[in-house]
């Protein structure tokens, strides 16, 4: 039996793991599969960005090549969950101040084995190897090395106006219904496809940014913005003969969201952009991208008040009513209502929630938004119109909602939905106080779904269904297919569509993500996400039959993840 030394106890290999998730991981939350904890720890491009070092004497050595292998590793693997500076925020925080005083040994052991608590088992699954494991224990007790900062004048360096507005046509140039287009992300080749949703033909393949996020549609419907994870903004013009980039920018080093104004008298005026790194947010002229004010989120955080490097900009988005966007801000655990009437004399309204905002969407009437603290199993509901927070409110474990899902509940009245990825709940929150007061910013039902690893959910107005996807589920007949639920009759349950299976796809991941309805309300698509050399798909199913109504393939139709109809996106139905 292979036993080792840890804490001076002899344990046998097994028991490891165990000792130490007790000992070190006691406060994690447990819920959280592989395919969960991969997904938060998805790959970080700091990795070949140039940073600074400090050599810290009391770490064990390391050589400059082994120093710079490690940190590729760490920012593909490690930096989502424990963060660019080591702080911590799924992962534990990594700072020589903890790490130095575990050593060596002990960090090996958590690597190899990872824990139940949800750090994944980079040595025995082997990812990593011996020598690697020995040598991320050793590397994560040296300094962090920091990232440059991104201001003014690199945005600059890689601002380009391709096509100016004066150049741009005047009048919509093409015959498709713009309504209808959709963008879909492709994610490992850096590019969207934009699709005619009438005709379920390619309209054009954009060059985007690396692993390419998401996309928004300005308040008249003509732009498009396009964030990818290396914080690359394109602006893609829907009026040209062939829709195409106009505009192009650097935000930062990393990124995951871009917002554009939508208030009255503000339509296309602004676009915002919020970066994981530097933690900072920057607001744009609408139709070139010129940078125009950058504001730091630096801060302190909402719970023990203590200052934190890298607060990271999770969701944001436009309120419809007022000239205000509202920032999301991930480690702090504060929504900002950021108020950009007078982008010189910026107002901020700073809205205590909790750690760690992610995404989130509006309520049905638009006044609210509903965003999620994943780490602690709440929903916050900010009340925009009177710029304060409205509910606190307990949720299942890790709730992910995309941007959620609203609908009449028969007995509750207007609700919102949304998923988890911890647990097999559908959580329904009550969203009028004014006319259901007792339902208000309470979870007032919990439906069971399929599994745990749910993303997305979506339902439309014209609608009574509402779809949830397992796209992260770890058994494959729950992540390849969807459930669909009557909204009139949900004690009924849920019925389940091997979407995946109607896709007629060779082999791969094939996980079903992400439901998006056309405008008129009577399609839903479905991506067929696998990997880049396999084939993937969209598959289309009529709302109101359940059954498959198309199926989009094409050569360059790869690793295809979120997807956005322009109207739907730009009048934020959900
Ligand atoms: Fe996302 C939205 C961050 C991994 C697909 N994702 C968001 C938003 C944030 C975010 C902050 C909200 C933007 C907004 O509304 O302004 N996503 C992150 C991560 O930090 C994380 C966990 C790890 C990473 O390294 O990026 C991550 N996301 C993923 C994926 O692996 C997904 C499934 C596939 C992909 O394309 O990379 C994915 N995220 C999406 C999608 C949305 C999104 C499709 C928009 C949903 C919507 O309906 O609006």
């Amino acid at each position: 039996m292979q036993t080792r030394k840890w804490l001076g106890k002899t344990l046998t290999l097994a028991l490891l793991p165990l000792a130490m998730s007790s000992a070190w991981a006691q406060d994690e939350h447990k819920a959280v599969t592989e395919s969960e904890m991969k997904y938060q720890a998805g790959t970080s491009p700091l990795g070949d960005v140039e940073m600074h070092q400090d050599v810290n004497p009391k770490a064990p050595k390391m050589s400059a090549e082994e120093f710079e292998k490690a940190r590729q590793i760490y920012f593909e693997r490690c930096a989502g969950c424990h963060g660019v500076l080591r702080k911590g925020a799924t992962g534990k925080p990594l700072t020589p101040d903890i790490t130095l005083e575990k050593g060596t040994e002990y960090l090996k052991v958590f690597i190899n084995f990872g824990s139940p608590a949800g750090m994944p088992n980079w040595g025995t699954s082997g990812e990593l190897s011996e020598a690697d494991v020995d040598m991320m224990a050793r590397y994560v007790q040296q300094t962090p090395p920091t990232p440059p900062e991104f201001g003014m004048a690199d945005m600059k360096e890689t601002w380009k106006v391709l096509v100016p507005p004066e150049k741009r046509p005047t009048k919509k140039m093409n015959k498709y219904n713009l309504d209808n287009i959709f963008s879909v992300t492709l994610r490992d080749t850096g590019e969207v496809m934009l699709i005619d949703g009438d005709t379920k033909e390619v309209v054009n393949i954009v060059k985007t940014g690396y692993a390419v996020h998401i996309s928004r549609t300005s308040a008249s419907g003509r732009y498009l913005y396009v964030i990818g994870r290396d914080a690359k903004i394109n602006l893609i013009d829907l009026w040209m003969e062939k829709p195409d980039n106009v505009a192009e920018i650097r935000t930062g080093l990393e990124a995951r969201s871009v917002e554009t104004s939508k208030a009255k008298g503000f339509e296309d005026k602004y676009a915002i952009a919020g970066s994981y790194w530097p933690p900072q947010f920057v607001i744009m002229n609408g139709d070139t991208l010129e940078p125009l004010k950058i504001v730091a989120t630096r801060g302190m955080t909402v719970d023990t008040q203590e200052y934190h490097p890298e607060p990271r900009v999770a969701s944001i988005v436009g309120s419809h009513d007022k000239p205000e966007f509202v920032v999301n801000v991930k480690e702090t655990g504060k929504i900002l209502l950021v108020d950009y009437t007078d982008i010189k004399a910026l107002k901020t309204t700073e809205i205590e929630a909790a750690r760690y905002l992610h995404d989130g969407g509006w309520d049905k009437s638009k006044r609210y938004f509903m965003v999620a603290a994943n780490n602690s199993n709440k929903i916050a509901a900010v009340d925009v119109k009177e710029g304060k927070l409205a509910g606190l409110i307990d949720v299942g474990a890790i709730p992910h909602p995309g941007r959620g899902a609203n609908f009449d509940h028969p007995k509750y009245g207007p609700v919102w939905a949304t998923g988890h990825l911890g647990d097999e709940t559908i959580a329904l929150i009550g969203t009028d106080p004014e006319k259901h007061p007792d339902s208000a910013w309470k979870m007032v039902e919990s439906l069971k779904g399929q599994g745990g690893g749910s993303l997305f959910l979506k339902t439309h107005p014209k609608s009574k269904n509402l779809w949830v996807d397992t796209a992260l589920n770890p058994d494959e007949a729950i992540s390849q297919s969807i459930a669909v639920y009557d909204i009139e009759n949900l004690d009924k349950g849920f019925e389940v569509l091997p979407i995946a299976e109607w896709a007629g796809v060779g082999e791969g991941a094939k996980r079903v993500l992400q439901p998006e309805y056309n405008v008129a309300g009577d399609e839903v698509w479905f991506s067929i996400w696998s990997a880049k050399n396999q084939e993937s798909a969209i598959v289309i199913v009529d709302d109101k039959t359940r059954k498959l109504k198309h199926v989009i393939k094409h050569p360059k139709l790869i690793t295809p993840t979120g997807k956005f109809n322009i109207y739907n996106t730009q009048h934020d139905v959900y």
